[in-house]
């Protein structure tokens, strides 16, 4: 079935970002010859502003490829989440100059790892041995004194990290210039999202994901400059997508893997919101400007309701808020194999969409098509049940 629509004409200003990718890596590898320091993350509890205030660039190296996951299950076990899986298999597989992984894996002088998810804290344990690698130690109850005070030392150690790496002092000027600059493009990313907002969307969820997946790669200056002019674009659109209105919320969908919203907008829903990291956790919250840099970051930081904090109240009750604000019709809890946080988290979200009267349909799946027939079937019958 096709995805429902009455856009006459595709969005022209998605071709930016299609582009926009490949000048990406030329430009990092111009850098670095430059001398400019490039660090690969995983996780949106490594702040940005830190790494370029110490002048540094960064891309953002979470797995969605499946090519490069045998290379990983070399090192790890097989039952290990595909994103641990295919990220360390692009980073083997870049070090030993093979082509298997996206070129931007290429272009990093330093690892910074955090301790979020076991398999990650694990993996990154057998980085050194292919790249730097520096770890970011998180408190796991973030709503107390004590867990701010330990993640803003954290924080203190690892600008020091990147001081050394960049040889560059992180002034409180800078600091603020790019908490700043970060914000205007949260700001940004939640205009992008209130167009999501109208009876008919005027962007389908797999078009989100052209943006909030390549978020991770692109520059700042280049993000800005496409998010702006996708946002005009959507300002004077006046058709859009109509069908159940789906919100996929859990793992991360990063780039390379789109089978799930796929598989739910080709049925006739449109995503109309994404509770995770390629969605608002990545924005949502701003830093607030009026106080002391450091802390601000780490206030804001700590806000990130992510499934390997415990208790994670606060990513129940964004949920609800964002069912009701984007008026959804029905959730699809997605989650990686052996992502034990988001796969135990699934019974408490499911009890409180339950309470609020919204349907829920769970997919645990990896990155391999094996089970895309099964998951069309299961998405038709949840489609059905709630038009
Ligand atoms: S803040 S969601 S980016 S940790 S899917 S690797 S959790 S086993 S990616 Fe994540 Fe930071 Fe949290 Fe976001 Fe582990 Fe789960 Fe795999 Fe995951």
């Amino acid at each position: 079935m096709p995805i429902p629509s009455d856009v006459a004409t595709p969005l022209k200003s998605l071709d930016y970002f299609k582009q926009a990718y490949g000048l990406r890596v030329d430009d990092l590898k111009s850098q670095r010859e430059a001398g400019k320091k490039v660090v690969g993350t995983f996780c949106l509890f490594v702040p940005d502003e830190i790494i370029y205030a110490a002048g540094a660039d960064r891309v953002v190296l979470c797995g969605g490829k499946e090519d490069t996951i045998s290379i990983g299950e070399q090192y790890l076990p097989r039952n290990v989440c595909p994103l641990i899986k295919s990220s360390l298999g692009s980073i083997v597989s870049s070090c030993c100059g093979e082509a298997a992984a996206c070129p931007h894996f290429g272009q990093v002088d330093a690892v910074i790892g955090e301790a979020t998810c076991d398999g990650k804290k694990k993996m990154y344990e057998l980085l050194p041995r292919f790249i730097p690698t520096y770890v970011i130690d998180l408190p796991q109850k973030p709503d107390t004194k004590a867990a701010l005070q330990y993640y803003l030392s954290e924080l203190g150690e690892f600008s020091e990290y990147i001081e050394q790496l960049t040889g560059n002092l992180i002034t409180e000027e800078r600091l603020r210039e790019e908490i700043v600059s970060a914000n205007e493009m949260r700001r940004l990313m939640k205009r992008l999202f209130e167009y999501r907002k109208r009876s008919a969307s005027p962007i389908t969820g797999l078009e989100v994901l052209q943006v909030t997946q390549r978020q991770f790669f692109l520059s700042q200056e280049q993000l800005k400059t496409g998010v702006s002019r996708l946002c005009d674009e959507l300002e004077t659109c006046t058709t859009g997508h109509s069908g159940p209105r789906i919100m996929i919320s859990g793992c991360p969908i990063s780039a390379g893997n789109v089978k799930v919203p796929s598989i739910i907008e080709e049925r006739g829903a449109v995503i109309v919101v994404e509770e995770s990291c390629t969605g608002t956790r990545a924005f949502d919250e701003l830093v607030d400007e009026s106080k002391p840099p450091m802390e601000a970051l780490a206030e804001r930081y700590l806000k990130i309701p992510c499934s390997c904090m415990t208790p994670n109240d606060r990513r129940i009750e964004r949920i609800l808020s964002l069912a009701k604000e984007y008026k959804v019709d029905g959730v699809v809890h997605y989650t990686l194999q052996s992502c034990h946080s988001y796969n135990i988290e699934r019974y408490r979200v499911q009890q409180a969409l339950r309470e609020a009267g919204l349907p829920m349909l769970a997919i645990e799946t990896d990155y391999s098509a094996s089970d895309v027939e099964q998951i069309r079937v299961r998405v038709d019958a949840f489609l059905e049940m709630i038009s």
